[in-house]
């Protein structure tokens, strides 16, 4: 793991997420009092966290649950890690209303749906609209006054689509005070072009951009996303100035960067539990049990979101086994597919919709000894995760949109006997990025059935020389070369700005 001490030298750390980087929770069947705590899973948190304990900076998130209040002071401060404190969580608490209105409405009902282009999903209230603003305005004043505690000059780095408001709203709040603050955003889903973001209300997706606009700096994964916001800025803040070239806009007196920084994994971390003991012999009975003479496995890995194409992914298997006949019993395949936001009615219905399909498939073209698909529908840790995709001959990522998509990454990574193919849609970050995948457009099933047949005939030297060149690009960037990227370009601009300028046009 890189040092990244040598950054933000004199400055304080404030991150805002929505997630939380350790959560509490009672132990079931535990007494009442028996308080646990966690880590969410996930490559951000492993990558945020040792930057926060260097820094002894604040953590703004969504605390929610009894334990987390019990462990909390009465202003929702604590200290963690909880056995070396080095840095402050500070929770911000939200009602069921908040959660219904900010989190599953407009975050999860109206942006991601826009952000990524699938409109049939959009749904949009007032009430969603009104929650967001009444909860960005609650983080922007809990970051504004973590801003004034911190010891040395504050930054801000505001996490996703959960809080494009919070930015201006910041900046009005710290406007006069006697230190500059530098406020940036990392956006992690994609950026969508002006047509689609103006089916916002017209209060709702201006709010967005002037909220955006309040950062310094905002950060994409591709270049792509960075001009459509470009795009957007120019149609819907006509008093701005865009410049292309530099990725810059000129706001009254203030400039707004944008820069390209690609996340990535820890890739380390999954390639030593894809070759440690346990990953090497359960990848080895995962083969064994699946895997037939001359055979291939195939794997797929996602959270139950419409936004990954599992149903498209299950009709181009059903396509596949109906017109080569040959490869069944020849090629299995077992699909992790984890709910999440059941909440929502749209990803309860797909939830069923992936069970109803993947047995629809399954006694078709089942046989005695074969089962064609083996659904996982729970969570997954990293270890078992490592040995799956060890396991797997060819993964097959068809999201029908993805800001990034780790799971391609963490393929690559775990892939440490370079036989993989990765099958990856042409619609994710990672597409821009990975140049030896076989690229497929998950809306064109030929298409996605042609590539798994390339992928599974692909001859053995071919396979080897496309995943050596992927693991090499993929080790010159991690995570952690994505976080001192975006540390060194905010040390270069914090640098140069003296002082805070209140947002224009607010
Ligand atoms: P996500 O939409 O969640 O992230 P992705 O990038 O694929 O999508 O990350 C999912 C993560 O969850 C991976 O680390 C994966 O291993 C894990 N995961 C999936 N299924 C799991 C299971 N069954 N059990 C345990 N873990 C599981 C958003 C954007 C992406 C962007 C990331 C990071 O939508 O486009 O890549 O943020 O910016």
């Amino acid at each position: 793991m890189p040092d990244t001490s040598q950054y933000l030298a004199g400055r304080t750390l404030i991150l805002v997420s929505n997630r939380e980087p350790y959560e509490h929770f009672h132990e079931e069947g535990a007494a009442g009092d028996d308080v646990k705590v966690r880590r969410p899973p996930g490559g951000l948190v492993s990558a945020l966290d040792p930057t926060m304990r260097c820094t002894h900076g604040t953590w703004v998130a969504w605390g929610s649950g009894s334990a987390d209040r019990e462990t909390a002071d009465e202003t929702g401060r604590l200290q963690v890690p909880p056995e070396s404190p080095a840095y402050t969580l500070r929770r911000v608490w939200l009602d069921d209303a908040d959660v219904d209105g900010y989190y599953l409405g407009f975050a999860n009902s109206a942006l991601w749906p826009l952000c990524h282009m699938l409109l049939q999903h959009y749904d949009m209230r007032q009430e969603y609209w009104d929650r967001y603003v009444a909860v960005n305005e609650r983080f922007a004043d809990a970051a504004a006054e973590e801003a004034r505690r911190a010891p040395k000059a504050p930054v801000v780095w505001v996490q996703d689509y959960h809080f494009a408001l919070v930015p201006s709203l910041l900046r009005q709040r710290l406007a006069g005070e006697r230190r500059p603050t530098f406020i940036h955003q990392f956006w992690h889903i994609p950026f969508p072009p002006p047509d689609i973001l103006r089916l916002l209300p017209t209060a709702a997706y201006t709010g967005v951009m002037r909220g955006l606009l309040g950062n310094d700096l905002i950060e994409f994964h591709t270049d792509r996303y960075a001009q459509n916001f470009l795009d957007c800025v120019d149609e819907f803040v006509p008093e701005s100035r865009v410049h292309r070239d530099g990725k810059r806009v000129r706001l009254g007196d203030r400039d707004v960067s944008l820069g390209v920084f690609p996340i990535s994994i820890d890739v380390e971390q999954y390639e030593s539990l894809a070759r440690g003991p346990d990953g090497a012999q359960k990848a080895a009975e995962l083969r064994e049990k699946y895997v037939a003479d001359g055979g291939s496995l195939g794997v797929s890995v996602d959270r139950v979101d419409y936004t990954k194409g599992i149903p498209e992914r299950l009709r181009a298997l059903d396509q596949l086994w109906t017109e080569a006949p040959e490869l069944r019993r020849k090629l299995t395949f077992v699909v992790v597919a984890t709910p999440s936001r059941s909440e929502l009615r749209s990803y309860k219905t797909l939830e069923e919709e992936v069970v109803a399909g993947v047995k629809a498939i399954n006694d078709k073209f089942g046989e005695d000894g074969w089962t064609p698909i083996v659904l996982i529908n729970e969570n997954v840790d990293a270890a078992g995760l490592a040995s799956i995709y060890r396991a797997g001959d060819v993964c097959l990522v068809s999201s029908l949109q993805d800001g990034m998509n780790l799971v391609a990454k963490e393929y690559i990574a775990c892939n440490v006997d370079e036989q993989g193919v990765l099958v990856l849609s042409r619609f994710t970050g990672a597409a821009a990025e990975i140049d030896d995948a076989i690229l497929i457009n998950p809306f064109n099933v030929d298409g996605v059935v042609a590539g798994l047949r390339r992928a599974v005939t692909m001859p053995p030297e071919e396979r080897r020389a496309r995943m050596q060149r992927m693991r090499r690009q993929l080790h010159r960037a991690t995570i952690f070369d994505w976080l001192e990227a975006i540390l060194a370009r905010v040390d270069e601009l914090a640098s140069s700005a003296t002082e805070l300028r209140p947002a224009a046009a607010e």
